[in-house]
Parts: structure tokens; C-alpha cells; sequence
């Protein structure tokens, strides 16, 4: 069944949400981690139960779906996990100094790359598509360049929470870049996997991008918290 990978979604992230509120951090510096990161499944589960339902799911001339739903979700969540990078680096900074600025370009940069994706996908000639997904790739590497260059010198200034910052950083470069493979291979690109499979697939990335990565990456960031004994 197309839907069941849809409907595990919902319900995943839908007990994410609680689970993330739940046992998060409600005080000191995690405690704006804790929100960003229930709204995050929150918000992936509203999307999850709109293409169950087929809310937004749109069939193209070439009989690939486009799922509108997935591209909101992504336009909502991860301008909210980049602004919890961005803070984190400057856990260990002792003043603000281009914390808003930080936020405002790097999501904007994000914001680029969802739209110019959702662009691709519904291109449909080859080269109109290969040209907005490549534009994509460019603000992508915008975000990742942030991320790794200025981001993580400015969490160099505490050590503990600059390998901190790094550690999360990784996993969630890791699993980003799958992403836009996964695009390309499925029913959006060059349609090498189905779409039943290309739906397990990022089911499985939404679950450890939005899930696991909220619990490891306050783990990670509360060890380095009590380490420099802030
Ligand atoms: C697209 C296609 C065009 C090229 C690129 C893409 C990147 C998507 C990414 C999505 C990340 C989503 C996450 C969701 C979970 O919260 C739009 C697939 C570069 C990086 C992390």
C-alpha cells in the first residue's frame, strides 16, 4: 500500500512531538531547543496526515506526484532546525553579536533552496527541471557553507561546545545531502525508484533528520553544557 509508509509518518511524529516536549530541557540555555524541536514532528505529522489523505498531492502529465504537503512541511521545519544550529554555535559565544543576521541569511538561503526545489519537481521538461534542482544545489551549498565556515568558528569559542556543534552538525549534513539524492533518483528526477519506495525512504530520513537528531543533539549539547560548566 502506497499510504501505510504516509500513516506511519503521522503517528510517528505526531508522539515525537509530545515525546521531544516531554523530556526536553524547560529551563536554561536547551530550553528554546526543546520548543523548536516538538514543533518540528508537529508540524511533519500535519504534513504526513495531508498526503495520507491526498490533500495536495499532485498528479503530473508524466505520472509522477508531486506531494505539495512535503515541500510546506520542509519550508516550516528546517528554517526552524537551522535557526537551532545557529543558536547552538553561539552557545558557547558570550555576546550576540550577527546571531540575527546568521538566522535571516541561512534561511533565507533554505527557503531558496525548498522553493526552487518544489520548482523542479513540477518542471516538466528535463532540462527546465535539471536547471532549478542544480540552482537548488547552489543555495544548499550556501546553507552548508554557513553551517561549517563562520557557524562553527564562532562555536569554537567554547571547545566543548564547538565539538558539540560539530558532532550535530555532521549527522545532520549527512542525512541533508541524502535528500536531494533521493530527488534524483525518484519519480521527480530520472524515476530509477518508484514511489512506494522513494516514500520509505524519506519516511526513514524525516524520522532520524526531525527525531533522532532532536534527542542526540541535545544530548550532545547538554554534555558540553556541563563540561564547560555553563
Ligand atoms: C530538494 C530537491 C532539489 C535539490 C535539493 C533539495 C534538498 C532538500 C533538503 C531537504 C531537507 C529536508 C529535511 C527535512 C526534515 O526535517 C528540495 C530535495 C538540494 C536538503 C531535513
Amino acid at each position: 500500500m502506497t499510504q501505510t509508509p504516509l500513516l506511519i509518518g503521522f503517528v510517528i511524529m505526531s508522539l515525537a512531538s509530545l515525546a521531544i516536549y516531554a523530556k526536553g530541557a524547560h529551563r536554561g540555555p536547551l530550553r528554546g531547543h526543546t520548543l523548536i524541536h516538538a514543533a518540528v514532528p508537529f508540524i511533519a505529522a500535519t504534513a504526513y496526515l495531508a498526503m495520507y489523505l491526498g490533500v495536495g498531492n499532485l498528479i503530473k502529465p508524466d505520472d509522477s506526484i508531486t506531494y505539495v504537503a512535503r515541500y510546506f512541511d520542509w519550508l516550516l521545519t528546517t528554517p526552524l532546525l537551522l535557526a537551532g544550529v545557529v543558536s547552538s554555535a553561539y552557545l558557547g559565544a558570550r555576546e550576540r553579536d550577527g546571531q540575527a543576521g546568521f538566522v535571516a541569511s541561512i534561511v533565507t538561503l533554505d527557503v531558496m533552496m525548498i522553493v526552487t526545489g518544489l520548482v523542479a519537481s513540477l518542471a516538466l521538461y528535463g532540462t527546465i527541471k535539471w536547471v532549478f534542482f542544480a540552482w537548488s544545489c547552489v543555495a544548499f551549498v550556501g546553507v552548508l557553507y554557513l553551517i561549517w565556515k563562520p557557524l562553527a568558528a564562532l562555536s569554537d569559542a567554547s571547545p566543548a561546545i564547538g565539538a558539540a556543534y560539530r558532532k550535530n552538525s555532521g549527522f545532520l549534513t549527512v542525512l541533508w545531502l541524502i535528500y536531494p539524492v533521493v530527488f534524483a533518483v525518484g519519480p521527480e528526477g530520472i524515476w530509477a525508484i518508484s514511489d512506494a519506495a522513494t516514500l520509505w525512504i524519506i519516511l526513514v530520513l524525516d524520522v532520524l533528520a526531525k527525531v533522532v537528531y532532536a534527542f542526540t543533539s541535545e544530548r550532545n549539547l547538554r554534555a558540553a553544557l556541563v563540561h564547560s560548566g555553563a
